[in-house]
């Protein structure tokens, strides 16, 4: 019997269940990795918080929710009858949508038997001396896995701000990444949205269609650009779908984001002014996060950064009417970019409305939330219904959350105080056969997750593959390989502009967590080949043990 081949139960956990592999979350990354394991015939367990499949997209249910990547790339592309089944309707789908798909898939690979809703692993502990983990959840009972893998996601443990008064707040408070299952009718209320990232930028033009009045509480403006969202027809389906393949390998292969588009051949400085503008007009005039493609070193040259930045600062006083509002929206603390770009629709217009008001909370933060306002600056705003559009805790998060405990007791909290330390974004030293899918390290959130959650599971799935058929039984990240990649992502990071931003990549948006720039920018394409390098030697950078043989009893 091979090392990873085990007797599992089914059903719930009575406490006595040995699973070759517990996969924490059933969003995209989760799913997938379950169907991917069962095809290798190994016994898994999906433990899942929520009250179905879909991760991220089952708790952002906020109005105007939608994907920020094309729809048609932001698709599983594991299945060719999948992929030429779904029919999405949109260009961005909103959110509806891709739950819709990720319960369509749930059915369609008949996951759901191994899918655990509702339950909650509440701590992981590797025992040494039988070289698996220990998962205690939260119905009480603990089960043994030979790995765990974390499909925790990203952003998907919403983040509360810490705001003097809020629990006194005596109208409804909700929280874009915990929106409520049913529809909120904000028809004649005051409302207030404190926040100005993707999740507002997307939900205000919506809220402001509905509320009395909407006041958006900024205290960084950020950079938009136009989504130039509609409906995806017969013949864009087809065409994309012709090429799928071809499209999908240079996503993956050819790419730094995982998004298929033209490559940028040359600078923002190698053309004139009006050869540049006329280029970024035609990006933002086809809408969408390719904007920043349109030349090679937006992302490392300030220079020329600035000329995009300038472009979007302009296109913001044109669209917005009222001097002084127009410049409060103008973002001038960042480089383009450098913090995730948001595109929208109508979020600039939506200013315009005589019933929004946006109040700078930079200069005047928020001093607290009194029962019926928001007071800023000595000045009260009554508002009925608060938003809090205040993001998340980026990527380490959820992983946070559960008391995870590798070798000689230490958690991975105390092993990350000082910022995230793995191997690839895979795994952890000290904590063996514990993989992290877009884990920190690894590109991840700046990259289109589809792509990189397809790279994670084929490759932690081969992985387990190639031990079972050795015998080894752990395999465990080696310190020197996890230091000289941690400092590689560092350096590569600081090779860019991006390390200018206050951004949630860099830690800087949760109070008193490490600044330390989190995802791997080298690019997907890069970072797919060192993986695949990696793995070609034999797993370099990896330690793996065999099974301890029963020792044959001497003869007496
Ligand atoms: P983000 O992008 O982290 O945005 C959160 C916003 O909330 C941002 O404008 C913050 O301002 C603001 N914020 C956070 N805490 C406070 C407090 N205490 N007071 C006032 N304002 C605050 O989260 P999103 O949900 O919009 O988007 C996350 C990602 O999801 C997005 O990038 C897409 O990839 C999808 P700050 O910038 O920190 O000054």
């Amino acid at each position: 019997m091979s090392a990873l081949q085990s007797v599992a139960g089914k059903g719930h956990a009575t406490g006595r269940e040995i699973y070759d592999v517990v996969v924490v979350g059933a969003g995209f990354a989760g799913m997938y990795m379950l169907h991917k394991l069962r095809g290798l015939g190994l016994s898994v367990r999906v433990y899942e918080q929520g009250g179905d499949v879909g991760g991220t997209w089952y708790w952002n249910r906020y109005p105007g929710a939608r994907c920020d990547v094309e729809s048609m790339q932001y698709s599983y592309s594991f299945s060719d009858e999948l992929q030429q089944e779904w029919d999405w309707s949109e260009r961005y789908a909103p959110q509806p949508e891709i739950l819709k798909y990720a319960n369509h898939v749930a059915d369609r690979f008949k996951l759901r038997s191994d899918i655990q809703l509702d339950t909650r692993v509440d701590r992981a502990v590797f025992d040494e001396s039988a070289n698996s983990w220990q998962v205690a959840i939260s119905d009480g009972n603990t089960v043994t896995a030979k790995h765990v893998v974390l499909a925790t996601g990203c952003l998907s443990n919403a983040r509360m701000p810490d705001i003097k008064g809020l629990a006194d707040f005596v109208g409804k408070v909700y929280h874009t990444g915990h929106w409520p299952h049913e529809r909120i009718d904000f028809t004649g209320q005051r409302v207030g949205v404190i926040g100005t990232g993707s999740s507002a930028i997307q939900s205000v033009p919506i809220i402001a269609e509905e509320a009395s009045h909407l006041t958006v509480f900024q205290r960084t403006a950020n950079f938009s650009i136009p989504a130039r969202n509609a409906a995806l027809s017969a013949e864009e389906r087809r065409s994309w779908r012709a090429d799928y393949p071809e499209i999908q390998r240079k996503a993956r292969e050819e790419t730094r984001n995982g998004i298929f588009t033209e490559m940028p051949d040359r600078g923002a400085l190698d053309d004139g002014d009006n050869e540049r503008r006329a280029k970024y007009e035609q990006r933002w005039t086809r809408g969408g996060l390719t904007f920043m493609s349109v030349y090679n070193n937006l992302a490392l040259d300030k220079a020329a950064n600035d000329t995009a930045a300038d472009f979007v600062r302009h296109k913001i006083a044109e669209i917005v009417k009222d001097p002084h509002t127009a410049k409060l929206l103008q973002p001038n603390n960042h480089p383009i970019g450098s913090k995730r770009i948001c595109i929208d629709s109508d979020y600039f217009a939506t200013f315009n409305r005589p019933n929004v008001t946006l109040v700078d909370i930079k200069s005047n933060p928020i001093e607290a939330i009194l029962p019926n306002a928001v007071r800023a600056g000595d000045k009260d705003y009554e508002v009925d219904a608060l938003v809090l559009a205040t993001g998340f805790d980026a990527m380490t998060g959820s992983v946070a959350k559960i008391d995870i405990r590798g070798r000689n007791g230490q958690t991975i909290n105390q092993k990350w105080a000082e910022g995230p330390k793995t191997y690839l974004g895979l795994m952890s030293a000290g904590f063996p056969n514990l993989f992290i899918i877009t884990g920190p390290g690894s590109p991840s959130v700046l990259s289109n997750m589809i792509v990189s959650i397809e790279q994670h599971v084929d490759w932690i799935a081969d992985c387990l593959a190639w031990m079972r058929d050795r015998d080894l039984v752990t395999m465990e990240a080696k310190k020197d390989a996890e230091d000289s990649w941690v400092a590689h992502v560092n350096e590569v990071a600081h090779t860019t502009l991006y390390p200018q931003a206050n951004s949630w990549y860099m830690g800087a948006n949760i109070p008193g967590k490490p600044q330390i720039f989190m995802p791997y920018i080298g690019g997907v394409a890069i970072y797919r080949q060192t993986c695949n390098d990696v793995a070609a030697k034999g797993y370099e950078g990896f330690t793996m043990s065999v099974a301890e043989r029963p020792q044959k009893l001497a003869a007496s």
